[in-house]
């Protein structure tokens, strides 16, 4: 039963696959990673195609007269630590648009055979065209190796190039220009320096300056080079300030300047794709004629009920792409617009919204095997620690132990409009979450242990004790929907869900013994999950949920999803409870983080065919052209949505919140047939599994290098007990699940 990895029938025909890519490149890749239009976005926010390296991103236009390449550096914000809480107070900032680079052509006639394709596996950018015979090319990515935006124009015949380039900053500075370079540089009222260059380089021809302006001529082609920064770093006892940027993106212009543009490109590619590759995933087969289409003609078919499974994948890979585009190492986590933005003023304040917005924005990072990509929110979270307990002192009083955060927050610390008490436990989860898919005790113990902590000892002195002895959190609000009173269902669910973690962690490290055994029992006195009169879970401790209430936020059923207090296995009536609640919210288009919060919660609760009613949602009711995410469907990009959605996807294809790997749970008849490989399970496991006709055909485990050990993998209701050494890989065939 128990394999070496390469004996494995099911890697070898992968790994086979794999050394056939090169030469088959173009048709294998085509549907499952590549969106394409047949013309330039006329619109920032539907059509534009966005490219990031985490922390420095753009949206490419494509215009056939002029190309628009709008870019954003994450950690442009003004604003400050935002003392008052006020939400519209200056202190708490807006994240701003750096700026816009213009490429107008001196072109002659109109375009034929015009395509704009945004690759995902590659993340890359390519707008093909031909002009009087003429076929042009041109290729733009945001390189993590080399942190710059690069943008390379070809032609297949030589001088065909004539035009200006322009650089716009965001907030009317003027640019210079010397030699084929461009800059512009400021200061935000908050003292954050910030500074953008192009270097251009052209084979051919001639690139001169006018006033604010490259004027290029006759050229062959050109390779166009953009790096942008800010003074920001994260660091509270900085005043989150560090040096002026004009050093570091002088040197990376010039840097990747010296280099080849095919280099460039390979180093490009090479490290997303490090990332993007470690899990593909078949869906099932789309019709050809379908796939041909451009993804706006090819979603209103899709809205007209064509059958389009290759779109679900797309969109679950699209989920992947943009994370890794917006939440690298070293950069800030991806707020309400992941890194895009081409406003001063953005939505919510393009923040990061904390009663379920920026939680849902990492929820597919540990189980879509994009861990590294969840660091940036710990980092954050960390760096604003201090500005958080000085915010709690400031409102609660001096003696308060631990935090507490309000609704909104930005890179400095800053906080806005509500209290949201229980946040700061959400919050704890992630950490957690980040251990227990990993198990690395280093983090564990250096990292997550004293968030926990710290967000325990606030609930240790403000859980309130009614007169049987019961604990409550006092004054929560489910959010943005009831009262505000004691022994809130959502508030109640995510202390038990942060002593419930809190102790294992003391239990992993072979820590605090006595603590957790205080942390048990306060647990163990915590309101529970109740079912109320119309047998629905109740969203407070009183029992007033109405079975015709809609309302978009689902608070109270963190416990089942990304909770873990509920489930089919451990408390059926519970679980019960939360399907009549669910469903009683209704199956009605809703905004996408609550649509894809739904995908997750049906797929817990095993229903395949209402999980998936939601996933298809995603592209049938909410998505735009560029597949991102409208939040109040078809407006407001916020891409909370489409992150959501690919957690809920593989929710629907494989758990292991309960204890144990559970395959194909919630498994619709419309992905019948299929594959996934490289999904995480929580004890550092990976898991690839292969179906067909709707059953299990072969699933392999592999045991990673801090691996659990022991672990159960249940399939339709049959349980196979496994026992892996770090390393070591496991195939099991459905005659193990009889
Ligand atoms: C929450 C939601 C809104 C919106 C905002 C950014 O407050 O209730 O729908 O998503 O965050």
């Amino acid at each position: 039963m128990i394999e070496k990895t390469l004996n494995n029938p099911f890697t070898k025909k992968v790994v086979a696959v794999a050394a056939l890519m090169p030469l088959f490149c173009p048709t294998f890749a085509l549907a499952d990673d590549v969106l394409f239009l047949d013309k330039p976005a006329a619109n920032w926010e539907k059509e534009a195609f966005p490219l990031g390296n985490g922390r420095l991103g753009c949206m490419v236009f494509g215009g056939v007269e002029e190309e628009r390449i709008q870019f954003n550096v994450d950690s442009l914000w003004t604003g400050d630590e935002n003392l008052s809480g006020d939400y519209r107070a200056p202190g708490m900032g807006f994240y701003q648009n750096f700026g816009n680079l213009y490429v107008a052509f001196d072109a002659a006639s109109a375009a034929t055979k015009y395509r704009r394709e945004l690759n995902i596996s590659r993340a890359v950018v390519r707008v093909v065209y031909e002009q009087n015979g003429t076929e042009f090319v041109r290729e733009t990515f945001c390189s993590h190796p080399d942190q710059v935006l690069v943008s390379r124009l070809t032609a297949n015949a030589t001088g065909k190039y004539s035009g200006r380039i322009r650089l716009a900053g965001g907030r009317e500075e003027s640019t210079s220009v010397k030699e084929n370079r461009l800059t512009f540089a400021g200061t935000l009222p908050n003292g954050m320096e910030y500074e953008a260059q192009v270097l251009v380089v052209a084979e051919g021809g001639t690139v001169d300056t006018d006033g604010d302006t490259l004027v290029f001529s006759r050229c062959d082609s050109l390779t166009i080079t953009l790096a942008a920064g800010t003074s920001y770093v994260m660091d509270y006892a900085s005043s989150w300030k560090g040096e002026h940027p004009h050093g570091l993106v002088t040197e990376q212009v010039n840097q990747a300047a010296k280099e080849a543009y095919p280099q460039l490109l390979t180093a490009h590619v090479e490290d997303h794709q490090s990332l993007y590759n470690r899990v593909a995933i078949d869906l099932g087969r789309t019709a050809d004629a379908q796939l041909a289409l451009p993804i706006d003609q090819r979603l209103q078919a899709i809205r007209e009920g064509t059958s389009d499974p290759q779109m679900d994948a797309l969109l679950f890979q699209y989920g992947r792409y943009l994370l890794i585009a917006c939440s690298r190492p070293g950069s800030l986590p991806a707020n309400l617009q992941g890194l895009w933005n081409d406003r001063n003023n953005p939505p919510w304040h393009a923040d990061y919204h904390s009663n379920i917005n920026v939680q849902m924005n990492y929820w597919l990072a540990e189980p879509a095997n994009l861990a590294e990509c969840h660091r940036p929110l710990f980092d954050l979270l960390t760096a604003s620690l201090e500005p958080f307990r000085k915010a709690t002192k400031l409102a609660y009083g001096d003696t308060i132990r631990g935090f507490t955060i309000r609704t909104s927050h930005n890179p400095f610390g800053g906080m806005g409009w509500k209290w949201n008490i229980p946040a700061s436990a959400w919050y704890a989860q992630h950490f957690w979450e980040h251990y227990a898919f990993g198990r690395d005790k280093e983090y564990l113990a250096a990292v997550a242990y004293s968030y926990l902590k710290e967000v325990c000892q606030y609930w240790e002195d403000h859980l309130k004790a009614l007169p049987d002895g019961r604990l409550v959190a006092p004054n929560g609000w489910s959010p943005e929907h009831g009262p505000t009173e004691d022994g809130v269902s959502h508030d109640q669910q995510l202390i038990w869900d942060l002593f419930t973690n809190t102790i294992q962690a003391t239990e992993e490290l072979g820590v605090d013994a006595e603590y957790r055994q205080k942390l048990s029992g306060m647990r163990d006195k915590l309101v529970g999950p109740k079912i109320g009169r119309w047998d629905q879970l109740q969203e407070w401790m009183v029992d007033r949920d109405g079975p015709k209430d809609q309302h978009r936020h689902v608070s109270h059923m963190f416990a089942v999803y990304p909770g873990r207090q509920i489930s089919r296995s451990k408390t059926p009536d519970l679980a019960e409870a939360a399907a009549v609640s669910l469903k009683a919210r209704g199956f009605g288009t809703v905004v996408g983080w609550s649509n894809a919060w739904k995908t997750a919660l049906w797929a817990r609760l095993l229903d395949a065919e209402n999980a998936y009613t939601f996933y298809h949602k995603e592209v049938s009711a909410n998505a735009y052209p560029n597949l991102w995410n409208g939040c109040w469907p078809g407006r407001v990009f916020q891409i909370d949505g489409n992150f959501g959605s690919t957690a809920g996807a593989i929710e629907m294809l494989l758990q292991s919140h309960a204890g144990e790997i559970h395959l194909l749970p919630a498994l619709p008849e419309i992905w019948a047939t299929g594959s996934v490989s490289g999904l995480r399970a929580r004890g550092d496991f990976t898991v690839d599994i292969r179906w067909t006709d709707g059953q299990l055909e072969e699933v392999t485990v592999r045991a990673g290098k801090n691996a659990l050990g022991a672990i159960g993998v249940v399939y339709n209701g049959k349980k196979k007990e496994l026992n892996l050494a770090p390393g070591q890989t496991a195939t099991l065939l459905p005659k193990d699940f009889r």
